[in-house]
């Protein structure tokens, strides 16, 4: 499967990624701060206070979770329009998220972008991106900018089931195996792009087979299981880094929620919402928690530092003002800076 071309030399690794084992409660708690984050939103879009499209992530935090537990800082980040997991994941601080989703002055992009398109350089988070798709070539040029400096660097790139019926997708993949780029291709395949079943519109469903005809090692794991998440892409984020090569990884995940706050979500079995929500990520890392002894007032005191933590960027976001209509032509162009 792995390509055996000439390739441009790839810098040594200055430090490996490899953690000894994962710390369960953390990522309980990540998990835990992306629910309830987003439940939060919810509440402020019935409100009308967040406007626009909002498509939430509940029931798919352990893979944002999972993956982005290996990255190190100077690694990079790029999502979809379905990013506050992601962004959380990274440690996007929350209170700019929160005034971003709000469109107040103090959010992460002043409350120009709003919920699809949080931004934030210092964490090398890229985005957000509406255009599905449309993040993976972005994926690709992070990945030959670090090559072309000489730097060991990871780009993980986030993308649903749905981009892989994309030019864009094929593109990336093509050019990422042929010059062997750090980007980890990262499918969060939940089964439904919008209304649209994966069988209903792909004639091959089984998605490392497509990824890997670009000679592209290739593997799934199960998307609801964060340990599991964790140990796909601590194998993958490895590899990225030492064979300084494209890997991608598909987790199989589901989102509990309708794809947007506007979807009436006719086209799904509700038995099928049912047997997934069986399987969610929090209340799976919650029993095994339990089961490994760790005390009901060890996760009581999580919900309340969580709770603590949304209501202080609640209060962070309300406080900031909206972006005055006169100023709504200001970066079209870049302002000069001397
Ligand atoms: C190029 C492009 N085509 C169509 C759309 C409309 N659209 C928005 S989300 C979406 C579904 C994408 O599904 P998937 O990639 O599986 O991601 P998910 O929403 O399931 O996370 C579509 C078709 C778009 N935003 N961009
Ligand atoms: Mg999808």
């Amino acid at each position: 499967m792995n390509a055996t071309r000439t390739r441009a030399p790839r810098p040594s690794s200055t430090s490996r990624a490899t953690k000894p084992g994962p710390d369960h409660l953390a990522l309980y708690e990540r998990m835990l701060l992306i629910r309830r984050f987003e439940e939060r939103c919810v509440e402020q879009y019935s409100a009308g206070r967040i406007r626009g499209f909002l498509h939430l992530y509940i029931g798919e935090e352990a893979v944002a979770v999972g993956v982005l537990d290996h990255l190190r800082a100077d690694d990079a980040v790029v999502a979809t329009y379905r990013d506050h997991g992601q962004a959380l994941a990274r440690g996007v601080p929350i209170g700019p998220v929160m005034a971003e989703m709000l469109g107040r002055q103090n959010g992460l992009c002043r409350g120009r972008g709003g919920s699809m398109h949080l931004f934030h350089a210092p964490t090398r988070f890229y985005g957000g991106n509406g255009i599905v798709a449309g993040g993976l070539p972005l994926a690709v040029g992070l990945a030959l900018a670090d090559r072309m400096s000489g730097r060991d660097r990871v780009t993980a790139c986030f993308f649903g089931e749905g981009a892989m019926a994309e030019g864009e997708f094929h593109e990336s993949m093509n050019l990422a195996a042929l010059w062997h780029l750090p980007v980890l291709f990262l499918c969060e395949n939940n089964l439904y792009a919008m209304g649209t079943a994966l069988e209903r519109s792909e004639s091959e469903t089984n998605l490392p087979v497509k990824a890997a005809s670009y000679e592209v090692p290739s593997w799934s794991c199960d998307g609801m299981d964060v340990l599991a998440v964790w140990e796909a892409a601590r194998r993958a984020v490895e590899l990225v880094r030492d064979s300084g090569g494209p890997v991608f990884l598909e987790a199989k995940t589901y989102r509990f929620r309708a794809h947007s706050m506007y979807d009436p979500d006719r086209y799904r079995d509700k038995a099928e919402v049912e047997h997934w929500r069986q399987r969610d990520p929090l209340l799976l890392q919650r029993a095994r928690l339990a089961g490994t002894g760790v005390a009901d007032a060890e996760l009581e005191a999580i919900d309340v530092r969580v709770s603590a933590a949304i209501d202080t960027a609640v209060a962070f976001a309300e406080a900031g003002e909206e972006e005055p209509v006169d100023e709504l032509l200001r970066f079209v162009t870049s302002e000069v800076t001397s």
